[in-house]
């Protein structure tokens, strides 16, 4: 037994949801096609694993056992208008939606016309933009939350029409909004991945805000070789589930071709009505091994196996049909014979197929559309002429003030622009604002406040604390166009978030050869010099976000950069990690007048925050006044000219600048908060020992954390954390080398 429901069970939950006479609603026709999408499934998994054998291709995993329930689904919800987040077993799916054999053995033998991933993705990993089939990756779960994302489009888009409009001059340019009143976002998964966090999240999101989710749960009894009594507890899920409010649930054998249709169309109709989401339970088989490179015969013994192959949804439809009287058995072989010629025919096209170019390796992992480096992103400072504490001039605002002025502006000018994270809105509580009975919260660090009041509750609101969820939901929304700017309360705690900004975010351009994006925006408060933030409010991290291809990394030191180059991460077309310092929210170093609602910094533009000819220090975020105290002591002191560079963004990082100062000077120091091994200065110090050698007159030279936490006690902080006299001596020995 590989359910823990038994036999007459299966057999009273698909009796009890069809009549047979009039098949649901399902014509004779249709049923026809119905089975020609569930054979040419199974004959593609057949045909593709004969390949396998050859060396042709290099990779299978199956849809077997999975083709009822797939085309069923299918067949209530429509292509190119709902939209899709399938996993790999849904080959049956994406046939009854319309992709073509030939597209899916061009992703086999890892074509450049594989219309998925141009060569990029495995086999079973759909992705077809003209059906709304969203780029899928291998991790378990991470796609439900991108459904999430997705469904909520239709929601903000109900109540904001205008945002889909497209607009010259930044993202919108090339990011088209369809998006439709009744539309319906449907996500699979297996049985196992039940146990991924993000399922639960996902649940809780689409319960909380009735979103027209569909999800649909393929329960073939295993995850890899993991029964489902010992995955999930009471080894049922649709009982675990039931508690959550606004759903439709449906529990059906999934290897019957009319139950299963009706099923999908309850929680179909469920979704479209805008009735909240939808949970269809399907019961399948996986009669081959988990994929090519296992073998199931080493936990399932012969009788189990032969007992799932009774439940086989090919043959069982096949048995209908002739039962019914709805195709002789000479029909379904010329059916099958149509299906098998035409596979021949695909496959013999595939095999032909020109393979990918090595040099296009490096095309789509950024956006090809918009250069956020180009000069286009340099725009002026526009002066105001505001009184000040009755002087002349516009009053100096800082990062904390510059940043939430920003997001003010450009929320103004973009209405795709959704704000969400922790705290971050005012009041989720509503009427106590409109009541002017409290004044609101606007985040932990205060740098949303007044955005909820400005510009409403579906455009700022709370996000349950699920990293994963902001990230994802983030996605989701952005792979459909809106831009979401959405804000990770600490570093310290972006880690359950990790899947989602390493295997997802920044991957989806890539993966899906351009047919796919999601460029948003990720704030995040970073870094420590608190005084007793200690280990879980103090943490950088930053070299392993820029080890991440595909994602931008920005961190500002002052008010102004900060201020431009938001503005700059929420226009362009890539993910932007925007990293803000705490320390320097508030801090009085680097004020600035606000700079106009257009000032932008182009991101890989260092700032030289001051000229130097002996020593050049390369560094960034809250190290730059501590280093820029050092260097003026330092030329007081002992004339020694430094010149100090601020890099601005960490990828992508300005090397010819860094380049021309240590031409310059022949001496340099990397400097960083982090903690000193493998951290982000180690980079730009292995670059510059490998190009510029032969213009240094010394070593190359990192200063940073200790290879520690941040404790809370003052004085360890201080011991721990690079400060202006480290930096100060390290200077000094290095002019003195
Ligand atoms: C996050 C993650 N963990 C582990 C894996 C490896 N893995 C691939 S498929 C799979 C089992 C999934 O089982 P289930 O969800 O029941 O789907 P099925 O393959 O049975 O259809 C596992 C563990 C993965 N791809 N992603
Ligand atoms: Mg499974």
């Amino acid at each position: 037994m590989t359910t823990t429901k038994t036999d007459p069970e299966l057999a009273a939950i698909s009796s009890a949801s069809h009549k047979p006479a009039s098949y649901e609603g399902l014509s004779r026709e249709q049923l026809v096609s119905f089975y020609r999408y569930m054979y040419t499934s199974r004959r593609m998994d057949d045909r593709e694993i004969t390949l396998k054998r050859q060396q042709k291709l290099f990779f299978q995993i199956s849809g077997a056992g999975h083709e009822s329930i797939g085309v069923a689904a299918a067949f209530t919800l429509k292509p190119g208008y709902d939209w899709f987040f399938p996993y790999y077993r849904d080959r049956a799916l994406c046939l009854g939606l319309g992709a073509t054999p030939y597209e899916m053995f061009l992703q086999g033998v890892g074509a450049a016309a594989d219309p998925s991933s141009g060569g990029r993705q495995m086999p079973s990993h759909w992705s077809y933009t003209r059906l709304n089939i969203v780029t899928q990756s291998s991790c378990t779960g991470t796609q439900i939350l991108h459904a999430v994302g997705c469904a909520e489009v239709r929601r903000y888009l109900a109540k904001h029409p205008q945002a889909a409009h497209k607009v010259q001059g930044d993202y919108r340019e090339f990011k088209e909004i369809v998006c439709r009143d009744d539309e319906v976002t449907y996500v699979s998964l297996g049985d196992g991945t039940t146990s991924e966090g993000e399922f639960w999240e996902s649940l809780n999101i689409s319960a909380l805000r009735k979103l027209p989710v569909l999800f649909c749960v393929e329960d073939n009894g295993y995850a890899i070789s993991v029964p489902v009594e010992a995955q999930t507890a009471g080894g049922n899920i649709s009982r675990l589930v039931q508690g959550f409010p606004n759903f439709h649930f449906e529990e059906v054998d999934g290897t019957d071709p009319v139950a299963s249709y009706a099923a999908m169309r309850r929680a179909v109709s469920h979704c479209r009505a805008g009735d909240g989401p939808a949970f269809v339970h399907a019961h399948v088989i996986r009669p081959y091994s988990h994929s090519f490179s296992e073998d199931e015969r080493l936990y399932r013994p012969e009788s189990e196996r032969q007992h799932d192959a009774a439940r086989d949804p090919v043959h069982s439809t096949q048995m209908f049909l002739i039962r019914e009287g709805i195709l002789s058995a000479e029909k379904i072989n010329q059916l099958e014979k149509e299906v098998d010629e035409e596979i021949q025919a695909a496959v013999d096209q595939a095999l032909n197929a020109e393979p990918p170019r090595p040099e296009s390796v490096k095309q789509f992992v950024y956006s090809p559309d918009i250069d956020p480096s180009s000069s286009f992103f340099a725009a002026e400072i526009v002066s105001t002429d505001h009184e000040h504490n009755g002087k002349k001039g516009p009053a100096p605002k800082t990062m904390a003030d510059m940043i939430n002025t920003t997001l003010h502006d450009e929320m103004r000018r973009d209405e795709r622009i959704i704000v969400f994270g922790e705290d971050v809105a005012d009041c989720s509580r509503e009427e106590y604002l409109h009541n002017h009975l409290v004044k609101g919260k606007g985040g932990v660090f205060k740098l949303t406040f007044g955005l909820q009041s400005e510009f409403g509750s579906e455009r700022v609101f709370n996000a349950p604390i699920a990293e994963a969820s902001i990230v994802g939901r983030a996605t989701g929304m952005a792979l459909r166009g809106i831009k979401p700017v959405v804000e990770i309360q600490f570093f310290d705690y972006i880690w359950p978030a990790m899947m989602q900004l390493r295997n997802e975010l920044p991957v989806m351009r890539w993966r899906s050869n351009n047919g796919f994006s999601a460029p948003c925006v990720i704030r995040v408060a970073i870094g420590g010099y608190l005084t007793g933030g200690a280990i879980y409010h103090s943490q950088c991290g930053e070299s392993i976000f820029t080890h991440i291809p595909g994602l931008r990394v920005v961190f500002p030191s002052n008010a102004l950069d900060a201020a431009g180059l938001l503005r700059t991460a929420i226009r362009c077309d890539d993910p932007v990690l925007f990293l803000e310092h705490k320390r320097l929210y508030r801090e009085n170093y680097g004020r600035a007048p606000y700079p106009g609602p257009d000032y932008m910094v182009p991101f890989g533009k260092a700032h030289i925050v001051q000229p130097g000819t002996n020593l050049t220090v390369v560094t960034y975020g809250a190290v730059v006044p501590r280093a820029l105290q050092a260097a003026q002591k330092l030329e007081r002191e002992n004339s020694i000219k430094v010149e100090l560079i601020d890099l601005r963004t960490l990828n992508p990082f300005d090397w010819e600048t860094i380049a021309a100062s240590v031409q310059k000077t022949s001496r340099v120091l990397v400097a960083y908060e982090d903690s000193l091994s493998w951290g982000y200065g180690a980079e730009i110090a292995a670059r510059i020992a490998s190009d510029l050698f032969e213009h240094l007159d010394a070593p190359v030279k990192r200063l940073a954390a200790t290879d520690t936490f941040v404790a809370y006690q003052p004085m360890l902080e201080d011991a721990i954390l690079p400060q202006t006299a480290d930096l100060y001596r390290a200077m000094k020995e290095l002019a003195e080398f």
